[in-house]
């Protein structure tokens, strides 16, 4: 498949310091090679206020649009969260040069798409799809009923607009009935576990952390470790005998946080991370080879704080010590001494032993 050129432009706020510009950039260019893009085009701009018609304002359009005539890019992908009504202005003006704008949701949906394997990934993924894209499709009708003007049109457009509607909204909750059904059996599955006096343990943390390849580590369970975004999009569940108590825990890999992950995403992945709301204890994965671990931790805690989780036992696992150097592995266990954080390397499998005692200390 020939991969697809994008543009990618982030609108931040003056006060953005420069690495934190650069690694948000780096992040939205992870996300896109994830899906199977490359990037030729990186723009950045500095703005307070977002620009309310085009989110980028007029200037950087027409610099875009000039940019796409000579590098002929397929994709701008805007690195922010947009309101339906600028993504609508911005198609209007892309659309016509063969350029599909996206906002990071979107990205972020479609790499979801693709990754998905279980049907349950699957309706939730539709869910978030339909709470992202619906309010676009609602513009674009209002719209197309605005342009349509004269007597007599109008009324036709807000049929269609009342029928897309319906459709949307029948469907929404069509997957949610289905996702109440498998709801439902999963909670019966953890009655079963919790009947038979299994404690459960969550992995948690930011996306390409390491959380798979310390599942695949515990319990020789073998599910998908990949240096991509997003690898993993349901919950897989492992056991591990914890020598030391002569008792099995049940730990349980889930879908990675990002940053600026809306709301609505959040919501329509709740039966995923139900293994994570109901866990005993969370292990916090941190890779601590990324510069930006102290602001992941952060993301992490916040969307865990959204979930009504934040004051669950946890621990810090600091992972990929294989690649610090012994002077970088000082500096983090000074400067993070208050998260008492274990160091690991889920692939080459330092530390395994030493967290499983912890495990078994803290759970039972
Ligand atoms: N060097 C090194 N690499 C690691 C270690 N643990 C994981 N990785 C690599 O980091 C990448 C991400 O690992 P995953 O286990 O898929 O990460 P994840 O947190 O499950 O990621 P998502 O499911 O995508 O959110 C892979 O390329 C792994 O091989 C480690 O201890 N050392
Ligand atoms: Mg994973």
């Amino acid at each position: 498949m020939k991969k697809p050129k994008a543009i990618l432009v982030d609108i931040i706020t003056p006060d953005t310091a420069p690495e934190e510009s650069l690694a948000r950039l780096n992040e939205l260019e992870s996300l896109l090679v994830t899906y199977g893009g490359f990037v030729i085009v990186r723009k950045i701009q500095r703005k307070q206020v977002p620009d309310y018609r085009t989110y980028i304002g007029k200037g950087k359009v027409q610099e875009i649009l000039e940019d796409t005539e000579q590098s002929k890019a397929e994709y701008l992908i805007i690195n922010n969260l947009l309101k339906p009504g600028q993504l609508y202005n911005l198609t209007e003006q892309f659309e016509k040069h063969a350029v599909t704008v996206w906002d990071k949701v979107d990205l972020i949906l479609k790499i979801f798409e693709k990754h998905a394997s279980t049907k349950e990934a699957k309706l939730q993924i539709e869910l978030a799809q339909l709470r992202h894209l619906g309010p676009r499709i609602f513009k674009m009708g209002g719209e197309l009923m605005r342009q349509g003007g004269g007597i007599g049109t109008r009324g036709q457009g807000e049929t269609n607009i009342e029928i897309m509607k319906r459709h949307i909204r029948t469907r929404e909750q069509k997957i949610k009935t289905d996702l109440k059904k498998i709801e439902k059996n999963q909670a019966g599955q953890r009655r079963q576990r919790k009947k038979h006096g299994f404690k459960t343990v969550a992995i948690v943390g930011y996306t390409n952390a390491g959380k798979s390849a310390l599942l695949t580590s515990l319990t020789k369970k073998n599910v998908k470790v990949k240096n991509e975004l997003f690898a993993t999009l349901d919950s897989r569940i492992g056991k591990v005998y914890l020598n030391d108590i002569g008792q099995s825990v049940l730990i349980s890999d889930t879908i990675g946080f990002i940053r600026d992950l809306p709301p609505e995403l959040i919501e329509a992945f709740k039966s995923t991370l139900a293994e994570t709301i109901y866990a005993d204890l969370l292990l916090h994965v941190v890779d601590c080879n990324d510069f930006e671990l102290e602001w992941k931790i952060d993301v992490v805690q916040k969307i865990l704080e959204e979930l009504e989780c934040s004051d669950k036992r946890t621990i810090f696992v600091f992972n990929k010590i294989d690649l610090l150097s012994p002077r970088q592995r000082k500096n983090l266990e000074q400067k993070y001494a208050h998260l008492n954080p274990l160091f690991i390397s889920a692939v080459q499998k330092v530390g395994l032993e030493e967290l499983k005692l912890k495990i078994g200390t803290l759970i039972y």
